[in-house]
């Protein structure tokens, strides 16, 4: 039955465009909402099949003429999203888990390998070098935020923790 071929073939379209207008609609909206909070660059690590967690990073800058600050952040590749920070017990870099990043008025802090990062705990699916997949990041004050995030083939960049400073 072509005729009805057809008309799935069309639903499929319309349910196709719906979905990427929502998409747009709710970026927009979320940039709309956070007009004081600008984030660039943001990237993941690429996992492997087995890894259950994976770093990401993003750059912040609050334009705002009052300090900000990133409380919280969710993800569809993950279970949850943890706000992590790197620090030396003795010799060794560990990352603990820690409430929020202050974002000073007119400042820029940048989430990276080796600080202030992203955890994408418990992913759905490896992280596959070349994909992308959205972000929503959460502001005391200027709200919510949608990003994109690009996965990265690991090891890229330079000063990458030591595998066993990551224990979760
Ligand atoms: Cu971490």
């Amino acid at each position: 039955m072509p005729a009805m071929e057809y008309q799935r073939s069309l639903a499929g379209v319309a349910a196709v465009w719906i979905a990427a207008g929502g998409l747009l609609g709710a970026a927009f909206a979320a940039e709309v909402r956070s007009p004081t909070v600008q984030v660039d660059s943001a990237w993941a690590r690429a996992t492997v099949a087995g890894q259950r967690a994976g770093g990401g990073y993003v750059r912040i800058e609050n334009r705002a003429a009052t300090a900000d600050r990133l409380i919280s952040a969710r993800s569809p590749a993950a279970e949850r999203v943890e706000i992590h920070a790197m620090s030396m017990d003795g010799d060794v870099m560990r990352m603990r888990q820690i409430d929020g990043i202050d974002l000073p008025a007119g400042g820029m802090v940048e989430l990276k390998p080796g600080g202030f990062h992203l955890m994408f705990m418990e992913l759905k699916a490896p992280l596959q070098a070349g994909t992308r997949f959205p972000l929503t990041l959460r502001f005391e004050k200027a709200g919510e935020l949608a990003v994109t995030v690009a996965v990265e083939t690991p090891g890229a960049p330079a000063s990458v923790p030591r595998p066993d400073a990551h224990r979760h």
